[in-house]
């Protein structure tokens, strides 16, 4: 039997821990002889994207895209795992509408900015309180937590390998 085509979009802070998570998910669907691809501000913003920064309109047109490609993607029978800070909930509610009812799984990776700051794996927020990046999530730019997603992800209290297959079997179900 075939795989169901759907698209798994990760929402979080930088550092939440959204793309640490959505590699494992993968790797769990990929040794399931799912056919998937992960899209991340790493293939994105590098090329599709590359004229897009971060104030208000260019996220809101970076997650416009990606949705786009995410539903492109879904089209031909992939199962999309999509990892962007996505800030905003309205851009987050316009790319569910894009797909079916039960195709579009919503994965809020809740870690608390307090912890996502104190662990700055790359150094940002320290560059963001120092005023030298401007509109850092969090910091100068907004987060809208998601009201009502598919799945909350506690990554205080478990590791990214158990939160992943937290995923993965939420796609299996
Ligand atoms: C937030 C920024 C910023 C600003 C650069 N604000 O932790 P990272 O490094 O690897 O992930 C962050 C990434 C965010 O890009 P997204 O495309 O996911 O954002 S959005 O969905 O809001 O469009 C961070 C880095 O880019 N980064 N400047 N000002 N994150």
């Amino acid at each position: 039997k075939g795989q169901r085509p759907r698209c798994v979009w990760f929402t979080g802070l930088s550092g939440a821990g959204k793309s640490t998570i959505a590699n494992l998910v993968e790797r769990g669907l990929v040794a399931r002889g799912c056919h998937t691809y992960l899209l991340d501000g790493d293939n994105v913003r590098h090329g599709l994207n590359r004229d897009l920064g971060f104030t208000e309109e260019d996220r809101v047109e970076n997650m416009r895209r990606v949705a786009h490609v995410a539903r492109l993607m879904t089209d031909a029978g992939l199962i999309v795992l999509v990892s962007f800070i996505s800030p905003f909930r309205a851009e987050r509610a316009s790319a569910r509408a894009l797909f079916a009812d039960g195709d579009f799984i919503e994965v809020f990776v809740d870690t608390p900015l307090a912890e996502a700051e104190r662990r700055d794996a790359k150094g940002l927020y320290a560059k963001a309180r120092r005023g030298e990046l401007p509109n850092f999530t969090g910091i100068d730019s907004p987060y809208e937590p998601p009201g009502s997603p598919e799945l909350v992800l506690d990554t205080m209290s478990a590791t990214p390998e158990a939160l992943a297959e937290q995923v993965v079997s939420l796609l299996r179900a």
